[in-house]
């Protein structure tokens, strides 16, 4: 396990609040339950349960959005996500976030992300953390772990097409602020393709990325709606037929696997049917992922390890996967460069 919390990591599907420990959703939660907000015995109930299906999934979400979202929160969060994912050596993030707007606390889109970027500053405390520059300056701070962090802001599928298109606006007005990106999320089974392709639209044409969860339920429509439109990225591609897989082969589109939140979510029933090992064999363009550490006790070292076992890779054929997700990180030329450079200087010294 060492060796893959060594190796140097690039995660481009973490959800923020899918990220959070444990052991700080348990906190909130007894904070609430002792103010008499929510009854804290159901809540530990809900969150200590390992296997749920995707629909308890998003019912967990829910819960967990009552006891997260304050400004003060987000930014706890926020700080404790990158600092436990740059403890294990991912040295590229690209972390996602619903924007949330509370009325009766106060909250609009604007000012949770806000508290999102306090987060990221707050961090820079304890790490070396480039999340606003283009330029991949080298710091003084050898002590510190380097990591660079990037914001995509995720349309919720339950969201109109005006709620889409506030957090498209939100997302480029806060292109200084480290935002490069945006993503289509939350319940599958949930919205329509229709009411959030405008607000993709235009999102890509201002020059924003695109990434799409696609196919986490059976959809042939909206699959070959989500694959028409080129996204850069998808997330998941679990229930795909073979029409889809031909489409999304040709396509070459990157896609975001998350091993162990697909088989907990049973969306792809065990390990030895999932569709890594045929992308893979095929030399598709795929990059290992966790989705919601948090909410699936994991990280992304033990995707990594996850996949070598149930695989059969090895540490060189898994460290080359790491860094060919370089090539699909939506953070510019410069960056990259310097992330090739890192995983280079990383393969003289990892043995
Ligand atoms: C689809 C998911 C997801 O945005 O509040 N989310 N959407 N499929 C998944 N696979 C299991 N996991 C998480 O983070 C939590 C939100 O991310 C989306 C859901 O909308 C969830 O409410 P944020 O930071």
């Amino acid at each position: 396990m060492d060796w893959w919390v060594s190796m140097p990591k690039v995660e481009l599907h973490a959800h923020l609040n899918g990220s959070i420990r444990n052991s700080t959703l348990l906190e909130l939660a007894r904070d609430l339950g002792e103010k008499g907000t929510i009854v804290f015995s159901d809540f530990e109930h809900v969150i200590r349960k390992s296997d749920r299906s995707l629909r308890e999934v998003f019912k967990l979400f829910d819960l967990i959005h009552i006891v997260t979202t304050d400004h003060k929160t987000i930014t706890r969060i926020t700080k404790e996500v990158v600092e436990d994912f740059a403890a294990e050596n991912v040295v590229y993030l690209e972390l996602r976030t619903t924007p949330k707007r509370n009325d009766s606390i106060g909250m609009s889109k604007r000012s949770y992300m806000e508290a999102v970027v306090e987060g990221l500053r707050s961090a820079s405390s304890s790490l070396d953390i480039n999340f606003a520059s283009d330029d991949p300056e080298r710091s003084s701070a050898r002590t510190k772990k380097k990591i660079y962090v990037r914001l995509l802001l995720s349309i919720d599928r339950r969201e109109s097409t005006a709620a889409a298109m506030e957090t498209v606006n939100l997302a480029l007005e806060m292109r200084d602020m480290g935002v490069i990106g945006i993503d289509l999320s939350g319940n599958p089974t949930i919205g329509e393709w229709e009411t959030f392709f405008p607000a993709l639209k235009f999102a890509r044409e201002q020059g924003l990325s695109i990434t799409l969860h696609c196919g986490e339920v059976p959809n042939p429509v909206e699959i070959q709606a989500m694959l028409d439109f080129l996204p850069g990225r998808i997330g998941h591609a679990c229930c795909f037929q073979d029409e889809e897989w031909k489409k999304l082969r040709l396509s070459k589109i990157p896609v975001e696997i998350c091993l162990t939140s697909n088989i907990r979510t049973e969306t792809i029933s065990s390990m030895d049917v999932h569709h890594f090992a045929e992308l893979y064999k095929a030399k598709h363009p795929i990059v290992l992922c966790t989705d919601d550490s948090g909410v699936f006790s994991t990280n992304l070292s033990n995707e990594y390890a996850l996949a070598s076992n149930t695989f059969g890779l090895g540490r060189a054929e898994l460290f080359e996967l790491a860094k060919r997700a370089v090539d699909f990180i939506y953070a510019g030329k410069r960056i990259k460069m310097e992330l090739i450079e890192l995983f280079e200087s990383a393969a003289r010294t990892l043995e």
